[in-house]
């Protein structure tokens, strides 16, 4: 990354847009950091950087404002959250269209160079992913189009913006569909997490008060893939420096049940037995789900290294710690 590059950074108070600002401070970049939350509530705050809090970015008068003298943008803001948040926000998550709408009009007013767009699996047709254990998702495979509803759709159409600013208005594009990305700094409680970060803190509470039994949602034969947020950084950067302008997986193809992931995070507890009672009136998305990477390793010649146990190791011992420091109320990560 040229670090002569001035970088605005949308949605730099969340979980993934945090761990970017970090990196891209260490490689020396100047950085405009903005988010909708106030700054207590911001994951990763850095004072090197120009912050803008409780700047809400669907208003095109802030993107103009951030978005004046800046070489590069990377679009990480959106109201989501996992299948306990989108299923039950439809309509707050389609409404992230506008951020990404009126951040593409402001970078085409002051000639952006490059503009990176975070999507994510939830753009794939969910038709191919109702049975576990399914092959990975090639990214073909969002058309024809039937993605999860509300924030699936705003992250597909928000794709096609992404590329239609491209053709007409020249700004090269860069887009991920990112793989539930999961690690330190990030929401473990308040409704918004994921499950592997739900998951850690269903455990480290059982084990904290004895209990023989976790709350699972579905039957936990639902399959997924994780991929850890160092790896996610990684793969988003060199993406970023290529020259490929079409959706790109970023994510892991470690496909594993929740059953089985409930079995590591077990592991990494040192807890002997761990009983399920199995909610299956809860959110569940879809049955399978796992990140096709030939595209990647083809474009990139990038692959992530980390196994799911590792990072969920690492995980699950930041929210064990901020658990210990905090108690078991909401966490400031969780504002909701
Ligand atoms: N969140 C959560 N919390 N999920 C649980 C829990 C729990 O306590 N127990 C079991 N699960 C199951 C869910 O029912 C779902 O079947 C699976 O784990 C994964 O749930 P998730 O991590 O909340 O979200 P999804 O992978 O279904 O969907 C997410 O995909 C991401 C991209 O891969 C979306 O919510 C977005 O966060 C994002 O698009």
């Amino acid at each position: 990354m040229d670090k002569n590059k001035k970088i605005l950074v949308v949605g730099a108070g969340g979980f993934i847009g945090g761990h970017l600002v970090k990196k891209l401070l260490a490689n020396g970049n100047q950085i405009v950091c903005c988010d909708i939350k106030p700054k207590e509530y911001w994951f990763q705050d850095f004072d090197e950087t120009e912050n803008h809090y409780a700047m809400d970015m669907k208003d095109i008068l802030n993107c103009r404002k951030v978005s004046n003298g800046v070489n590069y943008v990377f679009n990480m803001a959106c109201n989501m959250g996992g299948m306990g948040f989108i299923e039950n926000n439809k309509a707050e998550c389609m409404q992230s269209v506008l951020i990404n709408t009126n951040l593409l009009i402001a970078c085409n007013e002051y000639k952006i160079e490059k503009y990176f767009f975070s999507s994510s699996a939830c753009a794939y047709n969910i038709d191919k992913q109702q049975q576990p254990f399914i092959e990975g998702l090639k990214e073909d495979d969002a058309y024809p189009a039937n993605p999860e509803d509300g924030y699936g759709w705003e992250k597909l159409f928000s794709e096609r913006m992404c590329r239609h600013f491209m053709e007409d208005c020249g700004i090269q594009v860069r887009i991920a569909r990112y793989h539930n990305i999961y690690g330190p700094y990030g929401t473990y409680d308040g409704g918004r997490e994921k499950a592997p970060a739900a998951l850690c803190r269903k455990i480290i509470q059982a084990k904290k008060e004895n209990a023989e039994s976790i709350d699972v949602w579905g039957d936990g034969e639902q399959t997924r893939t994780f991929l850890f947020i160092d790896e996610c950084i990684e793969g988003t950067l060199k993406l970023f420096e290529s020259d490929y302008s079409e959706p790109m997986n970023i994510g892991s193809d470690e496909q594993v049940s929740i059953n089985q992931m409930i079995d590591i995070i077990r592991e990494i507890a040192e807890i002997e037995k761990l009983n399920k009672n199995y909610q299956l009136d809860k959110p569940k998305g879809v049955r399978g789900r796992s990140s096709n990477n030939e595209l990647i390793k083809k474009v990139l010649n990038w692959s992530y290294q980390m196994s799911l146990k590792e990072g969920l190791t690492k995980t699950y011992k930041w929210i064990e710690n901020e658990m210990s420091q905090k108690g078991l109320n909401l966490s400031k990560y969780t504002k909701s």
